[in-house]
């Protein structure tokens, strides 16, 4: 390969790198976020555990399209210090700012059943709860969210569209749930649900091409 052939080369792959959209993956500890970017990746080398706190740094994976971003998990993680927890929330604070107009949308999973538990408990405190403050500053910032309702095992069949509506009603938004085309109920664990993730990505991802004139 002569030089110009190698400068090339180097400078196709700088723009692609450039101009890849990013799609990130966010949400508390233990959500099942990892058990997502398995999914999708279909890399073992993702690790998947019982303990909040298992993915501590953030990786990226190129799916040809876009990157898909896991991020470690913001809140309690077992085991690790404060200072430590809050440390990671400010890196994934400043990985979503510093990337903002990179970001085509960030699938943020919930944990549906303790999210309603924690968001009783964090209102009695008279706080805004950490999912919630993760919504609205992804929100604000202009990504598209694409909100996973996860582990709906553990919630009885019949009481989906409460939960559900509930979920649309602390995130100000009317209910029914399923007017709102970014709620995706999921259980991932058994990959229920990726399927219509993978279609909301990708509608997200060509729109945001399409809208910067990125072929
Ligand atoms: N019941 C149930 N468990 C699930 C589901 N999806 C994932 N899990 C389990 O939840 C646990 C945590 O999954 P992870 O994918 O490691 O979660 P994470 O969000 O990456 O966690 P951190 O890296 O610690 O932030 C694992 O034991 C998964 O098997 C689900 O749909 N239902
Ligand atoms: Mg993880």
């Amino acid at each position: 390969m002569d030089f110009f052939e190698k400068y090339k080369n180097l400078k196709e792959k700088y723009e692609e790198k450039k101009t890849k959209p990013k799609v990130i993956v966010v949400g508390r500890s233990n959500v099942g976020k990892s058990t997502f970017v398995r999914l999708m990746t279909g890399r073992k080398d993702v690790k998947v555990g019982k303990k909040p706190g298992v993915t501590l740094k953030i990786n990226e994976y190129d799916m040809g399209e876009y990157i898909l971003v896991d991020m470690p998990g913001f809140g309690y993680m077992a085991g690790l210090p404060k200072k430590v927890q809050e440390k990671i929330k400010d890196e994934i604070v400043h990985y979503i700012e510093e990337h903002a107009d990179e970001i085509a949308a960030a699938v943020q999973i919930i944990d549906t059943k303790s999210f309603f538990e924690l968001v009783e408990r964090w209102k009695g405190r008279g706080e805004i709860p950490i999912d919630l403050e993760m919504f609205d500053f992804i929100t604000d910032l202009k990504i598209s969210p694409i909100l996973v309702a996860n582990k709906m095992d553990k919630i009885k069949r019949e009481e989906w569209d409460e939960v559900l509506n509930g979920i649309c009603e602390y995130l100000k938004c009317q209910p029914p749930w399923h007017q709102w085309k970014f709620i995706v109920p999921a259980i991932l664990k058994e990959g229920k649900g990726l399927e219509e993730i993978k279609k909301k990505i990708l509608e997200r991802v060509r729109l945001f091409k399409k809208l910067r004139g990125i072929e």
